[in-house]
């Protein structure tokens, strides 16, 4: 039954329908799917697919622009369940997390952002295109114990390197550690610029958080 829905959402994707992918969310939730399945599992797929088919050159940037507003429309329905399922009460740790200067790609980080806070976290998120001093500037301003920072172009990833010099400058750290992800970063690289820790998705990015700060 899942399954159909899963493959239903990836097609919605696909075609970069917002009406059905928004009502598939709908019937995700009457179904009592969790709605993290519906992302990771229905959703996301079809993204990753119309990203490769642009990657060779089969599709074009408005396809991939369509495919993304489909997802972020069911995204959009399925995060006040998320969050109404949360059962986490207290603040376990204070997060600052955005997209670097010159990369707009904001699903995936939305998706650590919505993790984090169900998982008890408090989480400023600068949105996409953000300068390192402004990554800085928020970390005085929040006190945070972590600042994630997301990539997703090779050309602009070296902006989390930046973000971790300047965090060091300031001398935020060690307190505040800097987390890296996005499709391009990987732990290697996290080691390489000197960051605190690389999670490939969402789910790790919460697991390593908490490791992080105690948790
Ligand atoms: Co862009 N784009 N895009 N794009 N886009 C990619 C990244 C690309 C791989 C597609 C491809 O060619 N195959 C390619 C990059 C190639 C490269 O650098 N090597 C690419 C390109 C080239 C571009 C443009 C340059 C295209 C152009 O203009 N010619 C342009 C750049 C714009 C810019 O940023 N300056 C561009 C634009 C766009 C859209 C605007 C159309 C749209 C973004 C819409 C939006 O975000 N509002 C878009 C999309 C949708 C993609 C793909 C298809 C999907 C990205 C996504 O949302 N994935 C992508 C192909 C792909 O990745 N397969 C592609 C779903 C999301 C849940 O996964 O973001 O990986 P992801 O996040 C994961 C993990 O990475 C991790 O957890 C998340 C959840 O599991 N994670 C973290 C992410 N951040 C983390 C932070 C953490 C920890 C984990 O800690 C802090």
């Amino acid at each position: 039954m899942s399954e159909e829905l899963f493959a239903q959402m990836r097609q919605a994707v696909i075609d970069g329908d917002s009406a059905a992918s928004a009502a598939l969310a709908e019937q995700a939730l009457a179904d009592n799917v969790p709605p993290l399945d519906a992302i990771e599992k229905g959703f996301v797929p079809g993204l990753t697919l119309v990203g490769e088919q642009f990657g060779a050159g089969d599709l074009f940037l408005p396809d991939m622009m369509l495919a993304a507003r489909a997802m972020q429309k069911a995204i959009a329905i399925l995060e006040p369940e998320m969050k109404r399922q949360s059962t986490q009460r207290h603040v376990v740790g204070r997060v600052v997390l955005g997209t670097v200067k010159g990369d707009i790609h904001e699903i995936g980080k939305n998706l650590v952002g919505m993790m984090l806070a169900t998982s008890g976290f408090e989480v400023h998120d600068l949105g996409v295109d953000v300068a390192p001093e402004r990554f800085v500037s928020a970390a005085h301003e929040h006190n945070a114990d972590i600042v994630g920072v997301s990539a997703l172009l090779t050309t602009t990833m070296a902006g989390q390197r930046t973000v971790v010099e300047q965090i060091e400058a300031a001398g935020l750290r060690p307190k505040c550690r800097v987390v890296v992800g996005g499709a391009p970063a990987s732990s290697t690289w996290a080691s390489e610029i000197g960051a605190d820790g690389y999670s490939e998705d969402a789910i790790g990015a919460v697991a390593l958080i908490r490791g992080l700060v105690g948790a």
